[in-house]
């Protein structure tokens, strides 16, 4: 490399945070793809997600991490030790919080424990369309005053306001050192598992309030077909036959509308048109099987 250019830099930023902070909303900005699912329910992320970012010589990995809460069931486990694993391996960690709530039990409970992490932290308040300016500063003069944050950043991971300048600064605390995926990648995630994700999301999107967390997606099949398109099936696991209702609907209604909403999207990912299949099985207990936490990218916890 010639003395005139600039060196390159890569390193990753791990984003951690109570459960619908969002997080997610702001990885997908901070790449300008979708990357990660998101939703108004909580605890939407379930294992890590790396989305990519170049900035100018930087190439930044944003990972996004389930929300960090007080876990209850064998999967809370799962994810809520996915989320530190990956803010102890990230180069910069990120704490982000709902501003409109401010620092809530979940927040002082993820606080208390980040000065064990010795990498350079920074504070992200989100949604500051929600917030008035003065309310803002108070929170953010507050929290610098519990924890010596190297940066503290305004965003709103909606609109996109502060996201750019966000990742500028984050850019120049990259170690250097060559870049860790091609130029044009956008996430490290294979995208059969994105499209178990929209899915999932989708499913979210419809049954909010009446389906429990006791669904995941999973690809079964992919097939890259001669004509440039893509046959997808995919299985909707839930853990009771009464859940398999309301996830079919009346007449298979509720799963057609899933299933097209999803196809849309992941036609999109897939830059390709789809044909999306999706079945749905009851397995009791699915959230007790290894394999459903493999499939899942997340460590399965012995104890239950
Ligand atoms: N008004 C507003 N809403 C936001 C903003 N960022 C996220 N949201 C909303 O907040 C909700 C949660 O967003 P997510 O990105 O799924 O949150 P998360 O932190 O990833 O949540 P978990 O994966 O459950 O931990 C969604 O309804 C988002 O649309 C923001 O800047 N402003
Ligand atoms: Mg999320």
């Amino acid at each position: 490399m010639d003395a005139q250019t600039p060196e390159t830099r890569a390193g990753f930023v791990a984003l951690i945070g109570a459960p619908n902070a969002g997080k997610s909303t702001l990885l997908n900005q901070l790449v300008g793809a979708k990357v990660s699912i998101v939703s108004r329910k909580v605890q939407t992320t379930r294992a890590l997600v790396r989305g990519i970012a170049i900035e100018g010589q930087a190439q930044i990995v944003f990972v996004d991490t389930p929300g960090i809460f007080a876990p209850k069931r064998r999967l809370d486990r799962a994810m809520v030790h996915s989320a530190w694993g990956g803010a102890g391996d990230a180069d910069v960690v990120c704490l982000l919080l709902d501003a409109r709530k401010g620092l809530d039990e979940e927040g002082e409970a993820i606080l208390a424990r980040m000065p064990e992490l010795k990498q350079p932290k920074g504070l992200i308040l989100n949604k500051v369309d929600l917030v008035e300016r003065p309310t803002l500063l108070g929170l953010a003069a507050s929290l610098n005053e519990r924890l010596a944050f190297d940066h503290t950043f305004m965003v709103s991971a909606l609109t996109g306001s502060g996201v750019d300048r966000m990742r500028e600064v984050l850019a120049r605390e990259m170690p250097a050192g060559p870049w860790l995926y091609p130029e044009d990648q956008v996430s490290d995630a294979p995208l059969r598992m994105l499209a178990a994700e929209i899915t999932r999301e989708k499913l979210y999107e419809r049954l909010h309030d009446e389906l429990p967390y006791e669904s995941t997606v999973e690809t079964d099949q992919w097939q890259n077909r001669k004509d440039g398109s893509v046959r997808i099936e995919q299985t909707v696991f839930v853990e009771r036959e009464s859940q398999r209702k309301i996830v079919l609907g009346k007449g298979g209604q509720t799963i057609k509308a899933i299933g097209q909403a999803a196809r849309r999207d992941i036609a999109e990912a897939a830059e390709a048109p789809v044909h999306l299949f999706l079945f749905v099985k009851v397995r009791e207990n699915w959230s007790d099987d290894p394999e459903r936490y493999r499939e899942m990218g997340l460590e399965f916890p012995r104890e239950r």
